[in-house]
């Protein structure tokens, strides 16, 4: 498969309610969407960098540019085909997140004019899942209490509340206290705890949580494995993984017990898929992260979670619990589970009129 030119589309999609977590309050997803176009058709990816570097180091603005300026040139000489991307790209550092982007664009097109689905080719054997939700930091107690009262009662299988210092056992205590002990509860502190807050932190061992998710600094895998030997409760890692190999490097350290898989933070869908393999010949459960994807990314997500080791629901909520308008068709909760696409390639496409509608910006880059 040969590339003929790629486009840059930057959207902006409004969130039904600010998302606050330990490092800002986020109001619209301004999201990068990568289309190839090939000789065998087209594909689109999606880049889940943010506007600014908190969560990583990647940005939305500086993704676009060396997607531009150095992936797509890289690419306009290979051989296509999905397992070709990242070899291609392999001398050029980091930028995972753009990366993963151009890879998802090309697994679309090149499954969709084979008439594969993203699902099948991943190795899914499921056809629906159960998904969490992933609920922000509040004003207030009652604010909290009634948002996880409303995605409860819409069916969510678990609910992670987002954590940082000052707001932690107390909400936690309050949520548990409200909805029971059969409530699948998480927290995520996306690193806002020092090493010196690990006593403080194994209060939360009174609340039977499912894990807490990242609460020091990536690079810290010794303070997460101290953090391990005092607490009960399991430790998941997110911002610290960003390849298989740093996944068995964290295992082997014991420094988790869980890991969240997020496509974009690891490069991509198959590297995405080596960190499920390595982490179930370990015996370690495995979910798909979240980071507020349009359509397109929950589309591919979903085929991800699909996969065997993914044994725990991940943060793809339906598409109302973020936004009024999609670029797709919206992702609807039946009986508490999302339906995985079936169709070739991610299975969905933008619909024009909503495409257009929210479209901020859009940029061709053409072969040489
Ligand atoms: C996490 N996501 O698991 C992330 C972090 C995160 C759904 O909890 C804009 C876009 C703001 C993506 C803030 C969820 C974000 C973002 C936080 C992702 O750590
Ligand atoms: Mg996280």
């Amino acid at each position: 498969m040969k590339l003929e030119g790629v486009e840059l589309r930057r959207v902006a999609l409004p969130l039904v309610t600010p998302f606050r977590t330990s490092l800002g309050t986020q109001t619209v997803r301004n999201a990068l969407l990568v289309r190839v176009a090939t000789d065998e058709g087209e594909g689109w990816g999606e880049c889940v960098a943010e506007d600014e570097p908190t969560y990583c180091p990647e940005y939305l603005e500086g993704a676009a540019d060396v997607i531009r300026r150095f992936l797509v040139p890289a690419l306009f000489p290979v051989d296509l085909d999905p397992a070709a991307v990242t070899p291609a790209l392999h001398h050029l550092r980091g930028h995972p997140m753009a990366k993963a982007a151009v890879e998802m664009a090309v697994l679309d097109a090149w499954l969709r004019a084979r008439g594969v689905s993203l699902a099948a080719y991943l190795g899914a054997v499921r056809r629906s899942l159960p998904v969490g939700v992933s609920v922000g930091i509040t004003d207030t107690l009652d604010d909290l209490l009634d948002t996880v009262d409303r995605h409860l009662a819409a069916g969510y299988a678990r609910v992670k509340l987002k954590i940082e210092p000052g707001w932690d056992v107390e909400p936690v205590a309050r949520v548990r206290e409200t909805f029971g002990a059969d409530v699948m509860l998480t927290v995520d502190a996306n690193t806002a705890y020092q090493p010196g807050d690990a006593a403080h932190l194994t209060r939360l061992d009174a609340y039977g949580l499912a894990m807490i998710e990242q609460p020091f600094a990536p690079d810290d895998l010794h303070a997460h494995a101290r953090l391990a030997a005092m607490m009960s409760t399991p430790i998941c890692l997110d911002e610290s993984i960003t390849s298989a190999r740093d996944a068995v490097t964290a295992i082997r350290q014991g420094a988790c017990s869980i890991i969240n898989i997020k496509p974009g933070r690891v490069g991509g869908y198959l590297e995405a898929r080596r960190i499920h393999d390595v982490a179930r010949a370990h015996g370690l459960p495995v979910w798909c992260g979240g980071m507020l994807e349009t359509g397109l990314g929950r589309a591919a997500n979903l085929a991800l979670a699909a996969l065997p080791g993914f044994t725990l629901p991940g943060d793809i909520s339906a598409t109302a619990r973020y936004y009024e308008r999609d670029i797709t068709a919206p992702f609807t909760l039946a009986d508490g589970e999302l339906a995985v696409p079936a169709g070739p390639g991610i299975g969905i496409a933008p619909e024009p009129s909503s495409l257009e509608a929210l479209t901020t910006a859009t940029e061709w880059i053409p072969a040489p």
